[in-house]
Parts: structure tokens; sequence; C-alpha cells
């Protein structure tokens, strides 16, 4: 016989969440919600602990996409051009340094349409590999793909296949018109269907509802599995774009955004992306409190900028929560 009263699991992995039960999370007294984010977090992540995952865009601009918020889009004026596409070598050499600065995980972005066959998708399996080799995680994006494509990117060790919803279904087509909703999310199962792991997740501050971000989060709460790794941008409002004149996003906004993504998907890993410069340290703590446990790490997305390293690094001391290091076996063992 025990004493000691058992604790109702605040882990609970549901498929079935509606966007009713989804508004009424992110609009929660804010310190209850964080109460129940945190009690969900603790207990899926009870080291706090988070992964530094380091972007690189190899292909960088002229893409024939109409996103209203991306500065590579051919469509808009900003001032982004299109660059030849980076190499092997250098690429991979920047997958050091970021492995040697901390980081776990490689993310190699194309802004394309989708995925062309040649030189260019040899090129992109030689990264993968040569990630993979480094012992770090390596995520990919790259617009819409093939099942062929998903299965040689599989073989090549590939951990992790980001493409984003965005958006809700609803709010949709006031942002992207050259591909749909529908699109999208064939893309994320033939992604599934070659077993490489899902990184899927959106964008807020784009003039959505409150309503519009919790049918996201039921399109990603639904799916079954969850998507492993949900990245929760807010928008820079790049100039030259067609959303440069949006406001910014309120910080506490993007922490309920935060914390009902970690209730929701209890085991997913629930990723600080873009918009980290526009928020204070203090807001970004109460993002880890939230239930974050991934950032972007390195002090450029893609093209707009992150905070650095060393910003990085006293952000975590100072929260008190540690990298996931042990990750990296071949690293330690190196010295
Ligand atoms: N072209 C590929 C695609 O769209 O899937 C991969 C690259 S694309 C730049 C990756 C993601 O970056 C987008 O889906 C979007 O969620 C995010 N993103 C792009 N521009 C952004 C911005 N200005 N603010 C916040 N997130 C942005
Ligand atoms: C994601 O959701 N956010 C990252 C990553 N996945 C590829 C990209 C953010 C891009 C922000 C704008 C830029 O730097 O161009
Ligand atoms: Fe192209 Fe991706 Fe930017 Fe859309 S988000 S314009 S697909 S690079």
């Amino acid at each position: 016989m025990t004493l000691t009263p058992t604790r109702p699991a605040a882990v609970q992995l549901r498929h079935d969440w509606t966007t009713a039960q989804i508004q009424e999370l992110l609009e929660l007294p804010l310190i209850d919600l964080l109460w129940r984010a945190q009690a969900v977090h603790r207990e899926a992540n009870p080291g706090y602990r988070v992964q530094l995952a380091s972007l690189l865009s190899v292909k960088t601009g002229g893409c024939e996409e109409d996103c209203a918020y991306c500065p590579q889009s051919m469509h808009h004026s900003s001032d982004v051009t299109g660059r030849p596409e980076l190499e092997v070598e250098p690429v991979l050499a920047r997958a050091r340094a970021a492995r040697e600065a901390g980081a776990q995980r490689f993310c190699m972005g194309w802004a394309w349409r989708d995925i062309r066959d040649g030189a260019p998708f040899e090129a992109m399996l030689q990264m993968v590999r040569g990630v993979r080799e480094l012992g770090m995680e390596a995520c990919v994006t790259a617009g819409m793909l093939t099942d062929a494509q998903a299965e040689r990117l599989a073989e090549a060790g590939l951990t992790a296949y980001n493409h984003n919803l965005d958006t809700s279904p609803e709010h949709y087509d006031r942002i992207i018109t050259t591909r749909t909703y529908q699109e999208r999310l064939e893309t994320l199962e033939r992604v599934r269907r070659a077993g490489i792991t899902l990184c899927c997740g959106g964008i807020i501050g784009m003039g959505e509802s409150l309503t519009d971000r919790a049918s996201l989060l039921q399109v990603l709460a639904t799916m079954d599995p969850h998507p492993e790794s949900v990245p929760i941008n807010a928008l820079v409002a790049v100039e030259g774009t067609p959303l440069e004149g949006q406001p910014p996003v309120d910080p506490l906004d993007f922490v309920r955004m935060v914390a009902t993504a970690r209730i929701l998907m209890p085991h997913s890993r629930v990723r600080l992306s873009a918009g980290r410069e526009g928020m204070t340290r203090e807001a970004q703590v109460l993002c880890l409190l939230a239930g974050a446990d991934s950032i972007f790490y390195g002090d450029t997305l893609l093209t707009t900028g992150n905070p650095d390293v060393a910003a990085d690094r006293e952000l975590l001391a100072a929260a008190g929560v540690t990298p996931w290091e042990e990750q990296l076996p071949e690293r330690s063992a190196c010295g």
C-alpha cells in the first residue's frame, strides 16, 4: 500500500481537439495557461532541455511562390535577390562550425516551390549525409517533393523535413495564392510515408484572428502522430513584402501560442523560431517556461537576423535551462 497520493497525469496524448477547445486554451488567463503548459512540460521534458538548431540558406531568393511574408519571393521587392546556390563543402563547413558552437541540429533551406531533380538534388543528398556524419540531426526545407525524392532523402539519413502550414486553412488564401493548403498537407503525408520526421508549424502576426490561430493549431494537433517539431514564428515584417506594415506581435500572444502548442502536443519539440530579435529576454524566458524546448541558434535565420550565439548562451544560463548536449556522443568522444 502506498501513502503517496498519485497525481493526475498532465500529459494527455490526444488527436481529437476541436478548434473551440483550442481557442478556450488560448483565451485562458495567462497565469492559468502557463500553469497548465508547465505541468505538461515538466512531465514530458523534466530536464527542461533545449535543442539548439542552426539554419543556413543554401539557395536564397528568386522563388516563384508568392508567400506574402517572404522576402525571398520574386513577386515582391525586398532587398533579397537571387544568389547562386551554395556548394556542398561550404555548407558542411558551416555545419561543422555550428556544431563547434554547440548546435545539435542543422537545418538547410532552399527558396524553391519544389525540389528539383538532377545536380541540385544530388548535392542536397550529399549535404544531408555530411551533416549526419557530423553526428547532428539534419533538417531540409525546400518546398514540395515527390515520393521518390522523399525516399532518397530518407535513405541519405534525413532526420526531419520542414514544411509549414503557416496559417489556418481559412486565412491561407490571403497569404499565398500559388500553392494550396491541400498541396501542403500532401507534401507532409509524403514525408511521413518515407519515415522522415515532420517539422511543421506556422507564423503569427499576419493579420489572422485568434480563431485562425486556434484553427492552425487544430490542424497540427489532430495529426496522428503529431509533428515531431513545431516551429512557432512571429512574422518578421520585411520591407518590400506585402506584409511589411503589419504591427509587431504582442510577445504575450506569442507566449500563449507556445503554451497552447505545448499542451496540445506534449512530446513535440516546440521551436521558438523567427521573431526573437524583436522580443526581450524576459519574453523569451516566458516562452521557455511555457514549454518551448528549441531555438534557432546563430545570428542569421535564412535572410533575416537572429540573436547571436553569446546572447543565447546568456539567455539559457539566465533561465537555468541546459542545451541538449548529450545528443552528440561523437563530439564529446573527439574532444
Ligand atoms: N521554400 C520552402 C518552403 O516555403 O517550404 C522553404 C523555405 S521557407 C523560407 C520556410 C519557412 O520560413 C516558411 O514556411 C515560413 O513559415 C518561414 N518564414 C519565411 N519568411 C518569414 C518571415 N518573414 N517571418 C516569419 N517566418 C517566415
Ligand atoms: C521555420 O519555421 N522558420 C525558419 C525555418 N523554419 C526554416 C525560417 C524563418 C525565416 C525567417 C525569415 C528569413 O530569415 O528569411
Ligand atoms: Fe518561396 Fe518558401 Fe519563401 Fe514561399 S516561403 S516564397 S516557397 S522561399
